[in-house]
């Protein structure tokens, strides 16, 4: 593409109307063969009235090429030629860069008032171009994928991500996978799709995804993604599900009581547990992306508890932020020791260490219930939640001066924690899954809502969610493989273990069911070998 400093040369030449160009990174030309001059003149000054760039002939500045009446080979070869003839240009070498359209793509822009997506039915088809389509190869399991941070069809997977979310509001388990499992196959793609056959033949590609893919190639926009994600239930249960502690179950009772505003919750004088009181509390804080920034300084922070309650305990970054992302709803932590069970009784201390510190505005600490020996190898989803682990809502200085000032006036305050001097296990029925700990009615105490502290950016702290999860040694590879996700890349780990190797895969252990035995591994590398996977590395888990 010519570089915007060289376009903006020609910017003289082609405004008209008010003189005002509104969209110079879309250079027009009006192709005459078949057009005819007059018509030709015609468009162009409308274009140019509307604040569109037309250029009057063609040259190298051009990024939209608009015929009518020719066909795509007529207009591809015309193009070529130029580009040969006129400018010096190889003849495929900018082929990628000059759109080729239809007249309707310049009308309907036009219409619009800006420059329309370009869809499949704009572009004008040749031979050529069909034969050039990607014709793309997908492995089944994610978990043989390289997935990077950013694909590049992600229009087509926000879309499938938000009937993944509205099929998880509508508790249908099966159909959120089936959803998430096809924006993975899309987003694992090399290029962008624009036609859906390129799709033919891929795996996880259900036909309720397709028909939506089809709708957006050729729409622009799927009707049903629309109306999902403007729905009363989807944006009422985005908002209540955000909220710390509170489950899609909860959401929906609440919901279909009425209740479709955090401002609502707060008044229906609703029982709340712990954790539903700091969400709501902190809901806006919590809601705020975490920066890679802010993960690497509350890992500091949480170093230096390890270190000062255990020498020589080591803690890794895990979840998204090992995956390479830049932002995160929340920071994981695994933490572990070199000599086997010296890490026992560790998260207690860890935790009133950072209590004791002014670090945290709420804690839930759960015991480690794996055991091997006892257990076997059991079903390695139950398994997945049996690490000593603690669930925190961060009190994270956000200016080191004032955050130090706060931190003094914080030993004198109460937090919402419970008192460490009385470290507890989990009241009964209190247990919590990772993103929502869930509600259990008969542990719910009316506890008066206090008023939301975020908004007031005055403080010098934010609140941030973090989870420690505390490791033996000998687990620490199938921890760190276990937790640094994507979901569906583990989903997929465990049932390539599960389908294709007759093993069995936590968190914890690799149990191969047929010889009966355990596969011990110190590294993620010996993991994917014991399982006859490629190694991929954390960066391309983004599945
Ligand atoms: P995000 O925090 O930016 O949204 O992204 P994330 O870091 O990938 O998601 P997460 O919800 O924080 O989860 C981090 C990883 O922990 C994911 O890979 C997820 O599969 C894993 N995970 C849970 N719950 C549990 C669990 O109970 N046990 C184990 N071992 N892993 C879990 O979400
Ligand atoms: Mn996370």
């Amino acid at each position: 593409m010519v570089p915007f400093k060289k376009r903006r040369i020609q910017l003289h030449t082609a405004s008209s109307g008010d003189g005002t160009i509104k969209y110079p990174q879309v250079v027009i030309f009006l192709l005459e063969r078949k057009m005819g001059a007059s018509r030709k003149s015609f468009l162009t000054q409308l274009g140019r009235g509307k604040g569109f760039l037309v250029e009057e002939s063609f040259n190298q500045s051009v990024t939209h090429v608009v015929s009518e009446n020719n066909s795509g080979d007529e207009a591809r070869t015309w193009l070529n030629s130029q580009l040969s003839k006129q400018l010096g240009v190889e003849k495929n070498s900018t082929r990628e860069e000059i759109h080729v359209l239809d007249i309707s793509w310049y009308t309907e822009s036009m219409r619009a008032g800006c420059p329309v997506d370009i869809l499949d039915r704009h572009r004008l088809q040749t031979q050529e171009c069909g034969t050039e389509l990607t014709e793309f190869s997908v492995p089944s399991y994610a978990c043989q994928r390289c997935t990077p941070l950013m694909g590049h069809n992600s229009r087509l997977t926000d879309a499938l991500s938000i009937l993944a979310d509205s099929a998880e509001f509508s508790e249908n388990e099966g159909r959120s996978v089936a959803f998430r499992r096809a924006a993975a196959v899309l987003k694992f793609l090399p290029q962008p799709v624009t036609r859906l056959k390129q799709l033919h033949g891929l795996p996880c590609l259900g036909e309720h995804s397709l028909r939506v893919i089809k709708e957006i190639l050729e729409e622009g926009v799927s009707l049903e993604v629309e109306t999902t994600k403007h729905s009363k239930q989807y944006t009422v249960l985005k908002i209540l599900t955000g909220i710390f502690g509170v489950g899609v179950k909860t959401a929906d009772r609440w919901f279909r009581e009425g209740i479709h505003t955090l401002s609502e919750l707060r008044r229906s004088g609703h029982a709340l547990n712990r954790a539903q009181q700091a969400g709501l509390q902190h809901y806006e804080d919590l809601n705020l992306p975490v920066t890679k920034t802010e993960a690497v300084i509350i890992g500091q922070i949480v170093k230096k508890a390890v270190n000062a309650v255990l020498e020589g305990a080591e803690i890794t970054l895990i979840g998204g932020f090992r995956r390479g992302k830049q932002t995160g709803h929340d920071v994981d932590f695994l933490i572990t020791h070199p000599e086997e069970s010296r890490e026992e009784g560790l998260m207690p201390k860890v935790v009133f260490w950072l209590e004791s510190q002014g670090y945290l505005l709420y804690q839930k600490t759960t015991r480690n219930s794996y055991l091997e020996a006892n257990e076997g190898p059991g079903q390695p989803s139950s398994n997945m939640d049996r690490f000593e682990r603690c669930f925190l809502i961060f009190r994270l200085p956000v200016d080191t001066d004032e955050g130090k000032v706060q931190m003094e006036r914080l030993r004198g305050l109460p937090t919402q924690t419970e008192n460490c001097t009385n470290m507890r296990t989990p009241v009964d029925g209190e247990t919590e899954t990772k993103t929502h700990p869930s509600v259990d009615a008969s542990t719910q105490k009316r506890i008066p809502v206090l008023e939301p502290t975020q908004g007031s950016r005055d403080q010098p702290w934010r609140a941030v969610r973090v989870d420690l999860v505390v490791s033996p040694h000998s687990q620490f590879a199938f921890a760190l493989l276990g937790w640094t996700g994507s979901k569906l890349f583990e989903r997929d780990l465990r049932r390539w273990a599960k389908q294709e190797k007759a093993m069995s895969l936590s968190s914890h252990a690799l149990y191969n069911s047929i010889q009966g035995t355990y596969l011990r591994a110190s590294s993620e590398e010996e993991i994917f070998a014991h399982l006859g996977l490629e190694y991929i590395p954390p960066s391309e888990r983004n599945a």
